[in-house]
Parts: structure tokens; sequence; C-alpha cells
């Protein structure tokens, strides 16, 4: 009932873009085990959505990133997990400041891994939020 209904949160991800391919991670999470999505994540109090995708980029995988943009955002409501959840959730991309730089796997407890993967290969199964977007035919790439 409503009264026991968490309230929706605000999520921020990123399509790190770097040639043709994405920055994505396997979850290691009740919500969307296993399956592979964006780096991101909460929203913190008073923070832009481009300090929090930097911020989250440092801290998931050590990495600095550049010509951070906004694209679009969804509503994604997540029913059947075993805790259920609502998130806002707006995605951004941005490239490497550094484009030697290589991503490390820094919160190991929530995520078996950080790799390239090619926008027309993409890894499955896909988070749902980022299946969603895949499906409709959205391409983050600029030059798109
Ligand atoms: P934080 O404590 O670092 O703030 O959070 P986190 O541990 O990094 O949370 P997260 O699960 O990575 O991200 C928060 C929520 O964002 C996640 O539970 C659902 C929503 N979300 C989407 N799509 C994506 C996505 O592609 N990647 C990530 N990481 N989260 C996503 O709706
Ligand atoms: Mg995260
Ligand atoms: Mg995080």
């Amino acid at each position: 009932d409503a009264a026991k209904a968490p309230a929706p949160r605000v999520a921020v991800v990123l399509f790190l873009l770097k040639d043709k391919s994405v920055l994505l991670g396997r979850r290691r999470s009740s919500v969307g085990d296993s399956t592979f999505a964006l780096p991101g994540g909460h929203l913190e109090f008073g923070e832009s959505f481009e300090e929090c995708a930097a911020r989250e980029l440092r801290e998931e995988a050590g990495l600095e990133i550049n010509k951070t943009e906004f694209l679009t955002v969804t509503n994604n409501v997540f029913r059947e997990e075993p805790k259920p959840c609502h998130y806002v959730t707006v995605f951004l991309r941005a490239n490497l400041a550094d484009p030697e730089q290589l991503p490390q796997n820094l919160e190991p407890e929530k995520c078996y891994g950080w790799d390239w993967y090619d926008w027309d290969q993409l890894p499955n199964p896909l988070f749902l939020p980022l299946e969603k977007m895949v499906k409709t035919g959205f391409n983050p790439f600029p030059d798109h």
C-alpha cells in the first residue's frame, strides 16, 4: 500500500563512448543481478547530473570523463524484484578524458567487471532499462 511504498529515486547513468563501443559491467545486485549495465548510481543531494556521473565513474571504475552531455530520461519501475523499487533514470554520454585510461573494478561487490562492448554486438542479457532503450532503436553516439 501507499504508506509502505518506497519513494522513486533519481539515478544517473552514463554511456561512456570509445570509438564504436560503450563501457558495460555485469551487475552484482538484488536489482538486475548478472545483467550488463552502464556505470552510474544514485544522485546525491546538491549534485548536478554531470557531477554525479563523474563521481560514479571515479568510484566504480577509476575513470576521468569529459564532454559530458545529457541524452534522455526514462521511468523504470522494478515491480518483480525482491525489493520493488522505482527509478527516474537520467542518461548522459561522455568521453574518456584520457583515451588510454583502463577501467578498474573498484567495487567488486557490486560488479563482476568492466569491459568495452561494440554497439552492434552488445552482450546479453542487458539490464532492463537499457534493454528497453536499445529495443526502441536508441543510439547514444553523437555522429548517429
Ligand atoms: P551508489 O550507492 O553508488 O549511489 O549506487 P550504486 O550502487 O552505484 O547503484 P546502481 O545500482 O549502480 O544504480 C542505481 C540505480 O540506477 C539502479 O539500481 C537502477 C538504476 N539504473 C537504471 N539503469 C541503470 C544502468 O544502466 N546502470 C546502473 N548502474 N543503474 C541503472 O535504471
Ligand atoms: Mg553503480
Ligand atoms: Mg555507485
